[in-house]
């Protein structure tokens, strides 16, 4: 298959253009650096430095022989996106500077994935409603009117449902109401912009499901952890872009960081946030499987994108017995949260679907930890402290 990645440059997206070349699919990846730019901007300080994607392109095809090839433009340019189906496409980097042809499925990434940057200041907040949903609604009209049999897998976000005191189901909500039953996209509430953007965004989808019977699934991903996969096990410069600062770092990334720097455990608020989490190597897996599987005509398909659920603190309290295994002094913090959100809450998901397509977790045992602790700790001299907390308030 040829497989058009949207976001090829970010923590998800390289990893999964190295996961299907791996496995003998053409492969084209588009990205415009606004996470890097942003890092930049921001002064974030990443884990370690990551090439540019044509140099982690290029090493990628000296290694194996594989072609990934590298397309640096802004989706939200409508002409850019449209010019990915037609053939009006200029490579950054390939062996063969042919069009590839028309992908037979696409994969969508490419957004400000930051729920603080997202409410950093109002220029932010634009970007990222501006940015997050004129790329899939280009992508939607690109689809209507080039390749409307094209799936679709993109990403959505668990953080759609946000934390409510029934049980989540896998995207639908069955309702009975004076007698009479219907079907409809499960209540969404998040508690951040940048989620707010990702309901909007499955909401563009399932308008064009039903309007011109375009092919979706949405995948609707609890915060990631983790660096390695199989295809870049010990190449360090295959590694992902791995932030640990504030506003990019996920919680499980951060916390094993801070661990390593003597930082005590930026715990926000009393610590009782539930979310559901998986190893960077079931995304893969997820993403294999929902391309496999691609949705019909019409279908907006949803599975929720979870392995297991822990509390903040439980993984704070995980992460300092790991740690302290290890030999490093882990110290754990109450911050006042700087977020608005439910700190003791009750949280259900159902997320069966992807493991009937035939997922096999990966568990974030005490031994993946401690890998993952190995790993950072190569890096420890390049943990900044003053990235780590500045209180971005909602
Ligand atoms: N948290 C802390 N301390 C920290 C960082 C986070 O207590 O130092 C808490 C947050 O308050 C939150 C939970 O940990 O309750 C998760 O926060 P996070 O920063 O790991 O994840 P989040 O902001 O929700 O966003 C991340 C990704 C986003 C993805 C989302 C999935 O950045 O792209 O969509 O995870 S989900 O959370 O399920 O919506």
């Amino acid at each position: 298959m040829h497989i058009l990645i949207l976001g090829g440059d970010g923590y998800l997206g390289w990893p999964t253009a190295m996961h299907f070349s791996a496995r003998g699919h053409e492969v084209t990846v588009v990205d415009n650096y606004l996470r890097r730019h942003a890092c930049t901007d921001l002064d974030v300080g990443m884990l370690y430095p990551v090439p540019t994607l044509p140099e982690r392109a290029k090493r990628w095809h000296q290694r194996t022989g594989k072609e990934i090839k590298v397309v640096l433009a802004d989706l939200a340019d409508p002409e850019a996106m449209r010019g990915l189906f037609e053939g009006r496409v200029q490579y950054d980097w390939a062996i063969d500077s042919g069009f590839t042809g028309e992908p037979d499925v696409v994969v969508h990434y490419a957004e400000q994935p930051s729920a603080p940057y997202s409410l950093m200041n109002y220029k932010r907040a634009n970007l990222t409603v501006s940015n997050n949903l004129l790329v899939t609604n280009n992508l939607m009209f690109a689809l209507r009117d080039l390749a409307p049999n094209t799936p679709v897998v993109k990403l959505g976000t668990m953080g759609e449902y946000g934390t409510p005191n029934i049980d989540i189901e896998e995207g639908w909500l069955e309702v009975e109401y004076k007698g009479r039953k219907d079907t409809f996209l499960y209540p969404r509430q998040a508690s951040s912009l940048y989620h707010t953007t990702k309901i909007m965004d499955t909401d563009l989808m399932w308008f064009g499901a039903r309007m011109w019977d375009l092919r979706v699934t949405d995948l609707m991903q609890g915060p990631v952890y983790g660096i390695e996969t199989d295809e870049n096990e010990g190449q360090e410069d295959l590694y992902p872009i791995f932030n640990y600062d504030e506003i990019f770092g996920t919680v499980i990334n951060r916390f094993i960081v801070q661990a390593i720097a003597g930082y005590p455990l930026t715990i926000y608020g009393a610590g009782g946030q539930t979310r559901g989490y998986l190893n960077i190597r079931d995304t893969l897996q997820c993403v294999a499987k929902a391309v496999e599987h691609p949705a019909g005509p019409g279908e907006l398909r949803i599975f929720n994108q979870i392995m297991e659920t822990f509390s903040v603190r439980e993984l704070a309290e995980q992460t300092q017995r790991v740690g302290q295994a290890l030999g490093y002094p882990v110290e754990l913090q109450n911050l006042e949260n700087p977020r608005k959100e439910a700190e003791e809450h009750y949280y259900n998901p159902t997320y069966q679907g992807l493991l009937d397509l035939g997922v096999k977790p990966h568990y974030l045992t005490d031994e993946v930890m401690e890998g993952m602790f190995r790993i950072a700790a190569r890096y420890q001299e390049n943990i900044r402290n003053d990235v780590i907390f500045r209180g971005v308030r909602w």
